[in-house]
């Protein structure tokens, strides 16, 4: 098994896999690789999925995975788990009722940990995206539990990003305060067989319209019941209907150009980071802050030294 570019362009899956865990362990051999598949990593549509645990984002997954593959796509799938381990609710690539042969061609399934690197996990996400894409997968759906920095990843790295809510939710401070609301371009209320889905979808849509941006599309609102089925294909398709608004009014390409950006951004830093703590450096840095009296030394001081070690 050889990795080399043109295997993961002919979607070779154990060498996808490989690929993959050379980016979660920094191996920088995967440097040339990305390099030289980056112009096939450019039409995927990158769909992210967050929310509270267990609010049902793995069930929904499962549906859109099915849809897509029945409707001829291909779809390579990154649940992102940024904390603690899942619920152990729904698990992702449920293959029930799906022509199996379909499916081992067409989805891709990937689970990526954080490692204690929460920062590095953002622009691991991304990398494993171009991959997947690379490899022909037209849809690439990220799945991570919003509870805190996760969904802001999520949303930098997804053309799309979907916040699924429950009926008990909250109100509408509540959502504002977790900045949901700044980072949703769509919104789905699953488990609307509970009471409340509703008056909650009804109270999105006010506040939506309320706090409507000039600048984005204000997001649509559905309900539905993933454990049954009900909604989701509506929710797919009112899903392509708004990713076709957002392409047409721009808003896409300047997210596309944004994150572009930031990554260059982002790999810079990294490598004068890596650079920088030599074991040289490591070495001086204890030494500088090894006792307690230490912190008599003022931080600056102690910066400025390190920055002249050679
Ligand atoms: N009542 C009800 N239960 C649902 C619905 N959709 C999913 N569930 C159940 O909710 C539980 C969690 O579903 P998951 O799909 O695993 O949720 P998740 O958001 O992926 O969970 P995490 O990844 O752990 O955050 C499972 O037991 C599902 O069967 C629904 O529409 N109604
Ligand atoms: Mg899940």
């Amino acid at each position: 098994m050889r990795l080399d570019p043109d295997s993961i362009r002919n979607n070779h899956h154990r060498v996808i896999s490989k690929a993959i865990t050379h980016i979660e362990n920094s191996n920088n051999l995967i440097q040339d690789i990305l390099i030289d598949l980056h112009p096939d990593t450019l039409n995927a549509v990158r769909i992210g999925i967050t929310g509270p645990p267990g609010a049902g984002k793995s069930t929904l997954v499962n549906h859109l995975i099915s849809d897509f593959v029945r409707q001829g796509k291909s779809v390579g799938v990154v649940a992102v788990d940024p904390t603690s381990p899942f619920t152990g609710g729904a698990l992702l690539g449920d293959r029930v009722r799906m022509n199996r042969h379909l499916w081992d061609e067409n989805v891709f399934i990937r689970s990526m940990g954080s490692h204690g690197d929460l920062g590095g996990l953002a622009r691991k996400t991304q990398d494993v995206g171009d991959l997947l894409a690379a490899s022909g997968k037209e849809i690439i759906i990220y799945e991570t539990v919003g509870v805190g920095q996760g969904e802001h990843d999520i949303a930098k790295a997804a053309d799309i990003t979907v916040v699924v809510l429950v009926p008990e939710s909250g109100d509408e401070i509540q959502l504002m305060k977790a900045g949901l609301i700044e980072i949703a371009d769509f919104f789905v209320i699953n488990k609307s067989d509970r009471d409340g889905a509703g008056r909650l979808s009804q109270m999105l849509r006010v506040m939506l319209h309320t706090f409507a941006q000039s600048r984005r599309l204000e997001p649509p609102v559905m309900n539905t019941v993933a454990r049954k089925g009900e909604g989701v294909l509506e929710f797919k398709n009112n899903l392509l209907i708004h990713l076709e608004r957002m392409k047409e009014n721009g808003y896409i390409h300047r997210k596309r150009l944004e994150r572009h950006r930031r990554r260059v951004i982002e790999l810079v830093q990294h490598q004068l980071l890596d650079e920088f703590w030599t074991s040289q450096r490591m070495k001086e840095f204890s030494g500088y802050t090894e006792t307690e009296e230490s912190i008599e030394t003022s931080p600056f001081v102690i910066a400025k030294e390190l920055l002249k070690v050679q």
